[in-house]
């Protein structure tokens, strides 16, 4: 996998920190032996054997390699990368299931499978064919015990309707969520809060450092560097020296568990949204109103601040499962009027609750399709 686009060296570091100060919560949702997984969904009377996966060459039974394996197979030393003919080797005399992979097969699975992780995302990035990164800040207040209920609810939906098990991590960035989730493998949940990342990280191989290769970590133990600490505890400016300014960096700051996350924050602003939990579970569309009727001021009040019309309107319902659901209405022309939000937003919470069964615990209204409000500029300067 290439080091993420995330790498930023443009940014100080005092920003770096300063971001992560703010408290965030990031998943990493990994599908366990994903392609094995799927060839157990098709047939699961090879649940019980070691099942391999293969990429085979075509020239012989045993040309090729090892895409992946189930954790049994796993168990007899089987694992991804490994030539066919070595796999077969360890599994000699043992009755064992070699499968050609599948792509087609399994991205139609990995497609059920991100439909129902980007429900439970305030934002959703997924990051390959079995893995997402899931930002859950706004929709758990921010709070780790309510991320870690979500993940089991979520955990639950995967094997309740696709029979499909995952390991989470849960971090305050995506870089900690991602070294989470390989903690515990399968069926693996980890949450490492702010407060305990540098005791999560510090004893680790530096090896389980996103882009810390072979060849990196050899380099790294030359200078006395094994763990995640020693790698923290290094001179900044040796590592710019020796790796170059942006590796440098990044090594520097991932030993820290400190990840770069502006592409997305410092993005131009699509949307104003305003999100907020009732005062109890309700399906009760005046009570709700009365809650969305403040968030609608707040964003107009906002739109109107930054000069900005919007023609979208969007509502959330975070219902009581923490399943989020959203519903949006284009409008005719781009306004910042509050009673046009306010009658859209009602409207699309009517519709909503006449379609779904349960109740808010949490709703949330947006407007989008931004557009600059214009100005008097145009006619003012007309008469010079
Ligand atoms: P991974 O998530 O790395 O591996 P996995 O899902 O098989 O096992 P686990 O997460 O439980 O450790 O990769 C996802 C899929 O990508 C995997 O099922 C098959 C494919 N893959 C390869 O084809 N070759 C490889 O070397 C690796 C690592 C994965
Ligand atoms: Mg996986």
């Amino acid at each position: 996998m290439s080091l993420k686009k995330s790498v930023n060296h443009q940014v100080p570091f005092f920003l770096l920190r300063l971001h992560n100060l703010q408290t965030r919560i990031v998943m990493l949702v990994d599908m366990d032996y994903f392609f094995a997984q799927c060839e157990e969904l098709r047939n699961p009377a090879i649940r019980t054997k070691p099942v391999v996966v293969c990429v085979f060459s075509g020239r012989s039974e045993e040309s090729g390699a090892v895409s992946t394996t189930n954790y049994v197979a796993r168990s007899y030393g089987v694992k991804s990368g490994m030539s066919i003919f070595l796999a077969k080797k360890k599994l000699k005399n043992v009755d064992a299931a070699f499968l050609p992979v599948d792509e087609r097969y399994y991205e139609e699975v990995s497609g059920k499978v991100m439909n129902i992780l980007r429900k439970y995302a305030d934002r959703f990035e997924q990051a390959g064919i079995d893995e997402a990164y899931l930002d859950v800040t706004q929709r758990t207040n921010g709070r780790f015990q309510e991320a870690k209920e979500l993940a089991v609810s979520m955990k639950d939906e995967l094997k309740g309707q696709l029979k499909l098990t995952c390991s989470i991590g849960i971090g305050p960035n995506k870089l900690v969520a991602k070294i989470a989730a390989d903690e515990k493998k399968p069926e693996g949940l980890t949450t490492i809060a702010p407060e305990g990342v540098k005791e999560f990280l510090s004893p680790l191989n530096v090896g389980r450092l996103l882009g810390v290769g072979t060849k990196t970590q050899e380099k790294m133990h030359s200078l006395g560097i094994s763990t995640v600490h020693e790698l923290a505890e290094y001179d900044p400016q040796e590592l710019n020296d020796i790796f170059g300014r942006t590796m440098g960096i990044y090594f520097h700051n991932a030993a820290l568990g400190i990840d770069d996350e502006f592409d997305e924050e410092r993005s131009e602003v699509e949307s104003f949204s305003r999100i907020a939990t009732l005062k109890h579970n309700s399906r009760d569309l005046s009570f709700i109103m009365e809650t969305a009727e403040r968030l609608c001021s707040e964003i107009q009040k906002l739109a109107v601040t930054e000069r900005m019309n919007f023609r979208t309107v969007g509502i959330i319902a975070i219902l009581k499962d923490l399943s989020a659901h959203t519903r949006s209405k284009t409008l005719e022309n781009p306004t910042s009027s509050l009673e046009v939000l306010y009658e859209n937003a009602k409207e699309l919470f009517e519709k909503f609750f006449n379609e779904t069964e349960g109740e808010a615990r949490r709703v949330g209204v947006r407007v989008s399709n931004l557009s600059r409000e214009q100005t008097n500029q145009k006619q003012l300067t007309s008469f010079i």
